[in-house]
């Protein structure tokens, strides 16, 4: 019995993405044709056709020229041999082909003989293999047609490793979680009034002694510069790209407790982890203020590859407004030297952004004239409004973990928004996408993360990807219910919202 897999298994096997058994002769499953009616982020358009492709042991991926990446992934994913192309038989091929549109589309065509996936970039056909994956029951998949693009170029997800700090292979499992929807950008909160979480060699103690502590004096913890190439590289796999955050010049504690100099009156305050914010302020007047962060932006810069660098910008309450706009003024020239464009969060615009500088938006508002000012001027804006975005909301009263300064988030308000019309007087060309931040006051383990981002952060994927025609809720919450059980067979640990009609066994 060795080669036989019993189909709940199979699915179990295929769903998780992992097996130490070859897929071979499963016992093949009805195809469920309303797979195609079940994709999380929905796509531009999708039909099933009739027949049925079987996974079995003669099945083969073929990649094209410049797609041996993406068919490595799948092939681990599936457990399936990769080959060169030009074979026939039973085989799912990715080929890059056609115009780069320099965006992540592609196109799936499933028949019984052959799965094709087609894309001009290689990001292209990562994107139809995560959608090949929701299609697979039981080994087979029902014939039909994606075709399919995003409609914004940002997909993000924010983790804050400051206030919790979280290993590398909590991260990569985070990673993981997000690929499977489509999101593109991993937002990493690297440093704050409770931890700096990043190594920088020209000035050791903001990790060794800054990331000593964390919330409510739980464990620290820093990525050496190694292990966030590894982080860096991992999600490059996975076609995310990280965007590193040094909060400034609020949120600095760490930084201030780790260089006595760093502080106005050249005092080191102690470390702190309690969860108040807008207490720290770098020093604003001081020269070594600039060479510190000269410093640290650059080895930032040099182990980044994407972009952008985040800097904060946010609750500076402990900032003069004239000292921030001189600060902010004055660190964006600093990422500029180092090759890099900015990403703040939206109070930047008190400032003057520069062009190529993105806000960040995470009022609880739609009206906001001073972001919308600077969007009509140009400035690019990322949304996450806390009360819609925020994956450390509550999802109602009784959620154990998580804050509720914003608002109780449940699912349908998590997705019942339109990121295109959203901000008041922002054009639609200014709006670069979606990102859910996850903030970590009250989360420790990887199973408070899933908790509090499953089941909303599918809800903003879909809003950063799928085009505003799709948007139906009445159909996103059967699509999402169909997703429960390849959470439970990979284990993710999800919030069983009332509004969702999961399938018994979830
Ligand atoms: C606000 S909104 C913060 C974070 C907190 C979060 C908790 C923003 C940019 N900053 O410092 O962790 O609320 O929900």
């Amino acid at each position: 019995m060795r080669w036989k897999l019993g189909r709940v298994a199979l699915a179990a096997v295929v769903a998780a993405g992992m097996s130490a058994v070859a897929v071979a002769e499963p016992v093949a499953a009805a195809p469920d044709r309303s797979a195609y009616a079940g994709i999380v982020p929905a796509p531009v358009s999708a039909r099933a056709d009739r027949g049925t492709f079987t996974i079995d042991r003669h099945t083969t991926i073929t990649a094209g020229a410049g797609a041996g990446g993406v068919a490595d992934y799948l092939g681990g994913v599936l457990r399936l041999p990769v080959r060169g192309p030009g074979r026939g038989g039973n085989t799912i091929r990715l080929v890059l082909a056609g115009r780069d549109e320099g965006n992540e589309s592609y196109r799936l065509d499933a028949a019984p003989g052959a799965v094709t996936i087609t894309a001009g970039r290689a990001a292209g056909l990562f994107a139809g293999v995560q959608t090949l994956r929701q299609l697979i029951t039981g080994g087979t998949i029902p014939a039909g047609h994606v075709s399919d693009a995003p409609r914004f170029a940002y997909r993000g997800a924010m983790l804050d490793v400051a206030r919790h700090f979280f290993t590398v292979a909590q991260v990569e499992r985070y990673i993981d979680q997000l690929s499977q929807y489509k999101i593109n950008t991993l937002h990493l909160h690297l440093a704050d009034d409770q931890g700096w979480r990043i190594q920088i060699n020209s000035w050791p103690r903001l990790a060794t002694y800054g990331g000593s502590t964390a919330v409510d004096g739980d464990p620290g913890g820093y990525y050496t510069q190694d292990q966030y190439r590894a982080i860096v590289a991992y999600a490059a796999s996975r076609f995310i790209t990280v965007i590193p955050e040094i909060d400034l010049p609020g949120h600095t504690n760490a930084a201030l407790a780790s260089y006595a100099e760093l502080n106005c009156d050249g005092v080191a305050p102690p470390l702190y982890t309690g969860t108040e914010v807008g207490f720290s302020s770098l020093c604003v007047g001081k020269e070594i203020t600039y060479r510190f962060l000269d410093d640290v932006i650059r080895e930032l810069a040099a182990i980044t590859p994407g972009k952008y660098l985040h800097i904060g910008g946010d609750e500076a309450h402990s900032t003069s407004q004239a000292d921030y706009i001189t600060f902010m003024n004055r660190v964006q020239g600093i990422v500029a030297a180092h090759g890099k464009q900015v990403l703040a969060w939206h109070q930047i615009v008190s400032a003057t952004p520069l062009p190529a500088t993105v806000a960040q938006y995470w009022d609880t508002t739609n009206d906001n004239p001073q972001v919308a000012a600077a969007a009509q001027r140009g400035t690019g804006v990322v949304l996450s409004p806390a009360n819609l975005a925020y994956l450390d909301m509550k999802y109602n009263a009784e959620t154990p973990l998580g804050q509720d300064w914003a608002a109780l988030i449940e699912v349908s308000d998590a997705y019942g928004w339109d990121p295109g019309s959203y901000l008041t007087g922002a054009p639609a060309s200014a709006i670069r996408g979606v990102e859910a931040p996850l903030w970590t006051e009250t989360l420790r383990t990887s199973a408070d993360l899933e908790y509090m981002a499953f089941p909303r952060l599918p809800a903003i994927a879909e809003l950063g990807w799928s085009p505003a025609s799709t948007h139906d809720w009445a159909a996103f919450r059967l699509r999402l219910a169909a997703q429960a059980p390849r959470w439970r067979a990979q284990g993710i640990n999800f919030y069983r919202s009332p509004q969702i009609p999961w399938p018994s066994a979830s």
